[in-house]
């Protein structure tokens, strides 16, 4: 595999085990160059701490950008996450319509929900912006809750083959070229992956562990990223970051102190493993 430099935009949630202290870890186990533009700062993220500090870093990134512009700075692959703001999504997009090398591939995870809910600090109007933000991507990775705001449509626990065909429909019609779709579970216990590329689905399903954790969305996308830049094809890293993150998972269980996130570093022996 070629050695390669890719960029993620996420925020740092300095306590927590999501976005940034996540990516860059994992991307970094998958021998990839991991430059980082932080879009937030905060103190912990936001799904069960309160009081948590944000500083929003949305007015640095022009300068950042035109930085490595003059140094003549490009991606293969641009990754983006949970972002700062509304302002910010527009900044993000130009950065993913310039900055990549000439075949960079662009990965859009509209992390902004889960469950059915809107992460806190969001509303329907960052939604109509991750929307626009969807179409520069070739490949979008939501969760069903985010699939569901993206397209309006009602989110349900139940549902069956034609609401999720018609939920990947409605993706790729906001112009994203290929749609990971993670959290598919059509039986109890089983929850999966469904891809949707050229034209074709592909399914793959895995166990649901029935206590899940914070911020597997972020180590998933993470995961993915990192064996696509070593030459996966769509179908088989979706299958690997959805492995790696199940053994997170299972890693994670049985300790009531660890409430916030999955112990995704015990098992980056393993991701490195399934590279091989
Ligand atoms: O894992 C998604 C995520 C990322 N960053 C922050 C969050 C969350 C989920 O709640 O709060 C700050």
């Amino acid at each position: 595999m070629a050695y390669k430099k890719i960029l993620t935009i996420q925020d740092i949630s300095c306590v927590g085990q999501c976005s940034l202290t996540v990516a860059l870890p994992i991307l970094s186990a998958c021998g990839l160059e991991t430059c980082i533009l932080p879009s937030a700062v905060l103190s912990t993220h936001t799904a069960g701490f309160s009081g948590f500090t944000f500083r929003d870093l949305t007015d640095d990134m022009p300068a950042i950008q035109a930085h490595w512009q003059k140094e003549g700075i490009k991606f293969s692959a641009i990754y983006t996450g949970y972002l700062g703001s509304l302002k910010q999504i527009g900044y993000v997009k130009n950065i993913l319509e310039t900055m990549g090398t000439e075949d960079c591939i662009r990965v859009v995870d509209p992390a902004m929900a889960d469950n059915g809910q809107l992460y806190s600090i969001f509303d329907m109007e960052y939604v109509e912006g991750m929307k626009d933000l969807c179409g520069v991507a070739d490949i979008l990775v939501p969760n069903i809750t985010e699939a569901c705001f993206l397209t309006g449509t009602e989110y349900k626990e139940v549902y069956d083959e034609a609401y999720i065909a018609a939920l990947v429909e409605k993706l790729l019609a906001l112009g994203a070229k290929t749609v990971v779709l993670t959290g598919v579970s059509y039986e109890a216990g089983k929850t999966g992956v469904l891809v949707y590329e050229n034209n074709k689905c592909h399914y793959y399903v895995h166990n649901k562990i029935a206590k899940g954790c914070h911020g597997t969305g972020d180590i998933y996308a993470s995961a993915f990223v990192g064996a696509l830049m070593n030459d996966k094809t769509v179908f088989d890293a979706a299958c690997i970051a959805a492995d790696y993150t199940v053994k997170c998972i299972e890693n994670s269980q049985g300790d009531p102190t660890h409430w916030y996130g999955a112990k995704f570093e015990t098992a980056l022996g393993d991701l490195i493993q399934m590279l091989k």
